[in-house]
């Protein structure tokens, strides 16, 4: 059984992935309108891991006893400067999460729920993975700067991009 407390931090992080979900529908929304296929494709799909990490949590919280609260979201920014704009962003937006899922981790430790602590593993892993990804990109976009040639070559190679990360977790 859940604790309040812990039903709550949990809760405040199904609607965090929520609303990553609908941060990245955002992005590839733009992207596609811009004519990058690939960057709006991969968009499309970080925007649907973010709603399985979202259920993943729903329904261990529903299991656990508690009730998973859905609850209104914060509208994304829909329109941005530039690509290097709106990856700096997924980056930023990635440390946040993280941020996030250790702060929970910590509630967790400290109410002495186990179970939670070690179900959150899975996001603290996945969170790694992310963040790594997240960073190949962008340094990927930096080098790139403003040529138009390299976005084209980005847009094409973007669907290939995967960072192997050394936990290893199959998603
Ligand atoms: Fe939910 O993993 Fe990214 O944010």
């Amino acid at each position: 059984m859940l604790s309040k407390n812990i039903e709550t931090a949990l809760n405040k992080q199904i609607r965090i992935e929520a609303e990553s979900s609908q941060v990245y529908l955002s992005m590839a929304c733009w992207a596609e309108v811009q004519g990058l296929e690939g960057v709006a494709q991969f968009m499309y799909r970080q925007s649907d891991e973010e709603r399985m990490h979202m259920l993943k949590l729903i329904k261990y919280v529903n299991e656990r006893g508690g009730h998973a609260s859905i609850t209104d979201l914060k509208a994304p920014k829909a329109v941005f400067g530039t690509f290097k704009e709106m990856f700096t962003e997924l980056y930023q937006h990635e440390l946040f999460v993280s941020n996030s899922i250790n702060e929970l981790v910590h509630v967790a430790f400290d109410e002495k729920d186990y179970a939670t602590h070690n179900f959150l593993q899975w996001y603290v892993a996945e969170q790694i993975e992310e963040e790594a990804q997240a960073k190949t990109i962008l340094d990927k976009i930096n080098l790139i700067g403003d040529d138009k040639g390299g976005l084209y070559l980005f847009d094409r190679d973007i669907q290939q991009i995967t960072v192997t990360s050394s936990v290893g977790i199959n998603k």
